[in-house]
C-alpha cells in the first residue's frame, strides 16, 4: 500500500472530495445528434467516479463555441438531459464532476459554424492549427474579429451555460481559459491585435477572462467555479511576448473573485514541462483558493508536489482514460494500462469504456 497525501480528502469549496487525484477534462468527440453526450458517457464517467473530482470533456458554451466535430454542448435542452445522466451515475457511485465550458474561438471551422460563417477570435488573425471536422483534419479557418457589441452576448453564452450546467446536476463548473482558445486568444498578445478596452494593456487583454469568470460565479457561486489556464502552452498557435505579469495580475483578480480553485497546465500541454520560463509558485502565492497542478504528473511527482505543498490537487490525463480505477492503481502500486491514442478521438466504446480495472483484469 502507498502512502501519500494524495489519497487524503479534501475540501473545495461547496464539496467534499474523497481524495486528490483529479480526472482532467479530455476531448473524445463522441458526442451524439445535437451534440448531446454519448449514452456511453454515463458509463465512461461513472467507471472513474472514485477520482476525487472528475472535470468533464471541454463542452461548447454556443454552436459559435464549437471547433472540432462531435464534441458536446451545454446550451440546449436535450445536452441537459443527457448530461443529467452522466451526474447522477457519478453521483450514484459517490463521485463529484464539474463540467468544462469552452469556447474555441478562433480554432474552428466554417463548417461547424451558422450558415458556414467565419469563427470569430479577438482579432482577424488566423492560427496555423488544425482541427478535427469531417472525419479528418484540416486547417482552422480564417477568424473575424468580434464586434464590441458582441461581447456581452459571449458572456452572456457562459452564463447560460452555467445555468444549464447547475441544472444537469453538475457540482461545479471549470470556464476553459486555456490552451489557445477563446479566452486565452483574448488575454495573449500573440493573438489579440485589439485597440479597444479589450486589447493592448494586460488589463485590457485579461478583461473578458475575468469578465466571464465574474459572470460565471454570479450564476453558480464563486465556491463552484474553477478556471484553467496554461501560461505557456504553445498550444493552437498561441503566444504571448510577457506572461509572468499577465497572469500575476490574472491570478490576482481571480483570487479577488474567490473562484474556487485555478487548474493550472504547467507547461507545454501534453508536452514537456520546462519548454519555457515560467514561476508558478507566484500563481500559487497569489491566489486564496485552492491550485490544481497538471500536466505530465506520475504518482511520484504529484506526491512530491503534494508535499511540498506546491498544489492541493493534481490532474491526471492520459493515465486516466486507460485506468478508470487510477485511484485504487497508485494506492496498491498495480501496473497502470497503457493508453491507446487511435480510440482518443471519435469512435464507440473501444478504448473509451472497454479499459480494464483491476479485479476484472485478475479474473480474465
Ligand atoms: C484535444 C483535442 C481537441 C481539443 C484542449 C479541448 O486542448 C482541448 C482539446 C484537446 O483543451
Amino acid at each position: 500500500m502507498s502512502v501519500s497525501k494524495l489519497f487524503e480528502p479534501y475540501k473545495l469549496g461547496a464539496v467534499t472530495l474523497s481524495n486528490r487525484a483529479v480526472m482532467a477534462p479530455l476531448t473524445r468527440n463522441r458526442a451524439i445528434d445535437g451534440f448531446v453526450p454519448n449514452p456511453l458517457a454515463v458509463e465512461y464517467y461513472g467507471q472513474r467516479a472514485s477520482a476525487g473530482l472528475l472535470i468533464t470533456e471541454a463542452s461548447q458554451v454556443s454552436q459559435q463555441g464549437q471547433g472540432y466535430q462531435d464534441t458536446p454542448g451545454i446550451y440546449s435542452k436535450e445536452q441537459v438531459a443527457g448530461w443529467r445522466k452522466v451526474t447522477d451515475r457519478v453521483h450514484e457511485r459517490g463521485g463529484r464532476i464539474y463540467i468544462q465550458l469552452w469556447h474555441v474561438g478562433r480554432i474552428s471551422h466554417v463548417a461547424l459554424q451558422a450558415n458556414g460563417g467565419a469563427p470569430v477570435a479577438p482579432s482577424a488573425v488566423q492560427a496555423k492549427s488544425k482541427t478535427f471536422v469531417g472525419g479528418t483534419f484540416a486547417e482552422v479557418s480564417a477568424p473575424r474579429a468580434l464586434e464590441l457589441n458582441e461581447i456581452p452576448g459571449i458572456i452572456d453564452s457562459f452564463k447560460k451555460a452555467t445555468a444549464n450546467a447547475l441544472e444537469a446536476g453538475f457540482d461545479g463548473v471549470e470556464i476553459h481559459g486555456a490552451n489557445g482558445y477563446l479566452l486565452d486568444q483574448f488575454a495573449k498578445d500573440g493573438a489579440n491585435k485589439r485597440t479597444d478596452a479589450y486589447g493592448g494593456s494586460i488589463e485590457n487583454r485579461a478583461r473578458l477572462m475575468l469578465e466571464v469568470s465574474k459572470a460565471v460565479a454570479a450564476e453558480a457561486g464563486a465556491d463552484r467555479t474553477g478556471i484553467r489556464l496554461s501560461p505557456v502552452t504553445p498550444a493552437n498557435d498561441i503566444s504571448d511576448s510577457n506572461p509572468q505579469p499577465l497572469f500575476d495580475h490574472i491570478v490576482d483578480q481571480l483570487s479577488a473573485l474567490k473562484l474556487v480553485y485555478i487548474h493550472v497546465i504547467e507547461g507545454a500541454t501534453g508536452g514537456p514541462r520546462d519548454n519555457a520560463p515560467f514561476d508558478y509558485d507566484s500563481l500559487r502565492k497569489r491566489f486564496g483558493g485552492t491550485y490544481i497542478a497538471n500536466n505530465g504528473y506520475d504518482f511520484k511527482l504529484a506526491t512530491d508536489v503534494l508535499d511540498r505543498n506546491k498544489a492541493d490537487l493534481i490532474a491526471f490525463g492520459k493515465l486516466f482514460i486507460s485506468n478508470p480505477d487510477l485511484v485504487e492503481r497508485l494506492k496498491l502500486g498495480a501496473p497502470l494500462n497503457a493508453p491507446d491514442q487511435k480510440t482518443f478521438y471519435g469512435g464507440g466504446a473501444a478504448g473509451y469504456t472497454d479499459y480494464p480495472v483491476l479485479g476484472r483484469q485478475a479474473a480474465e
